[in-house]
Order: C-alpha cells, then sequence, then structure tokens
C-alpha cells in the first residue's frame, strides 16, 4: 500500500496538540507483553514486533472488525491495578517524544474494572477493581507523567454505545473526578449498531451539559450526516470524533460550520476503519480544509494503526496538500477547542503563538 511510505516523514517539527486519543488503543505492546507474563495469559506472540504486527494491521477492515481488536490484548490489562496506572504513565511519555504538549486521553472505565460491571469485559473472573478506581489510578498515572514528562494532559470518560446502562456511572465519575483532570465526557464504539444509536445516552449528556462537564461524540465516522445533527442538537456535543461523513449533506454541514463545532480528525484511522474512500485525495478533510473548518489532527489508536502522530501529519502533508500555515492552524483550533478552562486554554494558546513565531492571536 503506497500510503505506508510515508509513515517516516517528518513535517511539522513544532509543538502539537491532541484531542482523540484513547488510552486503551495507545499501548506499548512491551507493556502488554510484561502484564501478560505477569498474569499468565498467552499471547500468539513473545516480541514487541511480533505483538504488534498480531494487534495492528495496515489494509482497511471495517469499523467493527476494527473494534474486535481490542479483545487480543485488553485482558492483559484489565482488573491489573498496575498495568492500568503504568498505561496512563506510558502514554504521556510515548506522546512528549512525538513533540505533543497537551493531549486530551479518553478511554471507558468499566473496560478496564473487573468489579461493579455488568457485564464483567473480556471473560475475566470477578474481582476487586471497579470503573471508579480505575478513573483514580488513570489519574496518578497522568498526574506522574505530566510531573516526568513536562506534557499537560486530561482526560475524557467514555460511554459506550451498546451499553447505556454503564453511562450514568460514567458521568457521576466525570463529575467527581473533574478536579483531578477528567474534562469530558464522549460516546464511543460502534456506529453501526442500530438505528437510534444515541438512545439511552441522552440522560448522561443532558446532565454533563447541565453541570458544566464538556461533550464530545463519536460520530458521522462511518454513519450519516443526520446522525452529527443529533449529536450537536441533542446530546449537544461541542466536539465531533470523526464527522467524516458530515459533508454528504451540504445543509448539515454548512449549519455545523457556522455553529464552528469542532471536527476531531483521524486520516490514518478513517483509512483502517474503513470510515473513508481508500483514495486519500478524496478524503473529506481535504473539504474541512477548504472551507477552513475547525478541526484537529489526531491518531486515535496507534497500537492498532501502527501509527504516531507524525503518521497522519505526512498523510496530511502527502495528500492533502498540508502547508506549514494549516498545520499551525489545525493546531491552535485544537487548543481552542480543547475542554481545558479558559485561563489554562489561553496559557496554551500563549504558548503555541510563541513556538509558531505569531504574535497575534487573531492571525487565523
Ligand atoms: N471509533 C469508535 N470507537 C472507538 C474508536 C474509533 O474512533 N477507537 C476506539 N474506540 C472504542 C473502543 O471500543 C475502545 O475500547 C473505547 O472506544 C474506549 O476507548
Ligand atoms: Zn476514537
Amino acid at each position: 500500500m503506497e500510503q505506508r511510505s510515508t509513515k517516516n516523514v517528518q513535517n511539522f517539527n513544532k509543538p502539537k496538540i491532541e484531542l482523540h486519543l484513547h488510552l486503551d488503543g495507545a499501548i506499548k505492546p512491551e507493556t502488554i507483553l510484561y502484564f501478560a507474563k505477569k498474569r499468565e495469559i498467552k499471547l500468539p506472540a513473545d516480541t514487541a514486533e511480533g505483538l504488534s504486527n498480531y494487534i495492528g494491521y495496515e489494509e482497511p477492515l471495517d469499523l467493527t472488525q476494527f473494534l474486535a481488536r481490542f479483545d487480543y490484548y485488553m485482558p492483559t490489562i484489565a482488573g491489573d491495578r498496575e498495568a492500568v496506572k503504568r498505561i496512563a504513565y506510558e502514554l504521556v511519555e510515548m506522546k512528549a517524544n512525538e513533540g505533543i504538549i497537551y493531549f486530551e486521553a479518553r478511554y471507558c472505565p468499566h473496560y478496564m474494572a473487573n468489579c461493579d460491571v455488568d457485564p464483567i469485559p473480556w471473560n475475566q473472573k470477578p474481582g476487586d477493581l471497579s470503573p471508579d478506581e480505575v478513573v483514580h489510578l488513570v489519574n496518578m498515572g497522568f498526574k506522574e507523567g505530566e510531573k516526568d514528562f513536562k506534557v499537560k494532559v486530561r482526560s475524557i470518560l467514555c460511554c459506550m454505545r451498546h451499553m447505556p446502562e454503564w453511562s450514568a456511572e460514567i458521568l457521576r465519575l466525570c463529575k467527581k473526578y473533574r478536579n483531578e483532570g477528567v474534562v469530558g465526557i464522549d460516546l464511543a464504539g460502534d456506529e453501526l449498531i442500530g438505528a437510534d444509536v444515541h438512545s439511552g445516552h441522552g440522560e448522561a449528556y443532558t446532565e454533563a451539559f447541565n453541570c458544566g462537564i464538556h461533550r464530545t461524540v463519536h460520530v458521522g465516522e462511518v454513519g450519516p450526516a443526520l446522525l452529527v445533527k443529533e449529536a450537536v442538537d441533542d446530546l449537544k456535543a461541542e466536539r465531533i470524533g470523526h464527522g467524516y461523513h458530515t459533508i454528504d449533506d451540504p445543509t448539515i454541514y454548512n449549519d455545523l460550520l457556522k455553529q464552528n463545532i469542532h471536527f476531531e480528525t483521524c486520516p490514518m484511522s478513517s483509512y483502517l476503519t474503513g470510515a473513508c474512500d481508500p483514495d486519500f485525495t478524496k478524503h473529506p478533510i481535504i473539504r474541512f480544509m477548504k472551507d477552513r473548518a475547525n478541526y484537529s489532527l489526531n491518531t486515535d489508536d496507534p497500537l492498532i494503526f501502527k501509527s504516531t502522530i507524525n503518521t497522519d501529519y505526512a498523510i496530511a502533508s502527502k495528500y492533502f496538500g498540508f502547508t506549514e500555515e494549516e498545520f499551525k492552524r489545525v493546531n491552535i483550533n485544537a487548543a481552542k477547542s480543547s475542554f481545558l478552562p479558559a485561563k489554562e486554554k489561553e496559557e496554551l494558546l500563549c504558548t503555541l503563538y510563541d513556538a509558531y513565531g505569531m504574535v497575534e492571536s487573531t492571525e487565523f
């Protein structure tokens, strides 16, 4: 596949921001091997490279097949306190090495727990790690990582589309830990599961809106524009995870452009989940760029896509015709659309303006 040859191209060696990144999709293969050994879980590979090639892939699957990849390795992490904290800590190190200065990482606490969760995920035996403690452990890992690697980190808790029963608890955890790094709520998972993909999550989102918890929704990734409109109108989403299919409906698209809704785009992810035409020269991001839409570039699940942020930047450079100015603009938009409080957002923007040699905050 020709696209892979762009993997190591360096395009934009300046501070970057990432808003759409799954903690459980961004684990080091070495760490999975370590915990598999510790917990006596058999994996089909015993080297980091072998495991990376087992979990990751290079030709498009569909969203459902992609999501099944988490089954390959999550049993090694879920239910283990040391593992949960360590993957958070190591993600900060990984992102520091990619030149990311601020990121928001998301995950579903229930997927890493083995008690107070029904059903217990990944066929684990019942244990004593609850979703509540998972959030505490992740917060600790991020906090230590922030200190050691000088990266600012916040987290977003994911409701899962097929598990509306979990959403009230996820909202409760967003509120409980809002002063310890949790800044928003998300809805992730398989958009293809049914016609009414938002059902059962509305209450949690309404409550999030009412108490000032920020909101993003994975939608329009493979599903139609109408669902994106519903996420904004009904769930009060401020940001959209992916949202590529919004452009299929010009009325909805123009309306969202006017509302300055932020699209968290993920180029390599969109190729490998079959979300978009595999021909990158026809990618919706090109339209976003031409329309000067509010969007960012993100990795989504770098473990499974065998990628780094540079992979996505290289695609943008090679196939979307990104200029240095557009790379700066998407990062500034990411900072502006981050879920940080106003003062911290201002500080982050100042850091970017400084690093980009810009004096005027109104330059874009
Ligand atoms: N689209 C939808 N769901 C996704 C994506 C993709 O962007 N990447 C990860 N996920 C889901 C996985 O089931 C993961 O376990 C969960 O989000 C929480 O991180
Ligand atoms: Zn995602």
